[in-house]
């Protein structure tokens, strides 16, 4: 095999969470009139949630004091985990559990490398809570992507040198963060077109060809 362990990013790869982010963003941003739309939710991809704020406040008509800021960050992700909570297994896709299944049947190593401190709930929701060798998200890292933290956190769960590990990733900040943590990327969606992205994908499917 080329890679002994996969590191998946969850949001936009492993499940589309990407979809309840961008609801409960839109909430908040509606309220407070300030404009947002589908092609800004793409730049909050892989970054941590107060970055998100941040450029969604790039667009704002007045300043806000941090006490502001994570009132209304604390207040999206209320709204956000109240979403969560309608996921079951159902909203884990056939391609994501096929190739899970294939890599571990092969004998890969199985990381998620998140930005999101929601991970864990994520997990259970979608049945996954046991199925990953190793759990790297926003609760043990200091710098969220594009700093490649997350990822170097999840090789040394894994016990493998990041020469050994895929990354997978729909975002451009997460890309960039395995490049920088000397990974090999496999992208998704917009990851796909990213510049330093090593292996750009149609689906998760085609992981079988890359990895094994
Ligand atoms: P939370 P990933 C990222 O997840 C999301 O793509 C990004 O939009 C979000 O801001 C970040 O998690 C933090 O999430 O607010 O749940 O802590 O793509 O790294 O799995
Ligand atoms: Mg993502």
């Amino acid at each position: 095999m080329r890679y002994r362990g996969v590191i998946f990013d969850l949001d936009g790869v492993i499940c589309y969470t990407d979809r309840y982010h961008y609801l409960a963003w839109k909430q908040i941003a509606d309220r407070e009139g300030i404009y947002f739309d589908e092609v800004i939710n793409n730049r909050l991809r892989g970054v941590s949630r107060m970055q998100s704020l941040e450029t969604i406040l790039e667009r704002a008509p007045r300043t806000y004091t941090d006490e502001e800021k994570h009132a209304m960050a604390e207040e999206k992700n209320q709204i956000y985990r109240s979403l969560l909570t309608r996921m079951s297994p159902a909203d884990l896709p056939d391609d994501v559990k096929q190739i899970l299944g294939i890599l571990k049947k092969a004998g890969v190593r199985i990381a998620i490398g998140s930005s999101s401190r929601n991970t864990k709930l994520i997990l259970k929701q979608i049945g996954l809570e046991d199925v990953f060798d190793a759990v790297s998200d926003g609760t043990n890292i200091t710098h969220s992507k594009p700093d490649p933290e997350v990822f170097e956190k999840a090789a040394g769960m894994l016990h493998l040198p990041p020469g050994d590990c895929l990354v997978v990733e729909d975002a451009q900040a997460g890309v960039e963060a395995a490049f920088r943590g000397g990974f090999a990327s496999a992208g998704v969606g917009e990851a796909a077109n990213a510049s330093k992205v090593t292996y750009p994908m149609e689906s998760v499917r085609d992981l079988a060809d890359i990895v094994l």
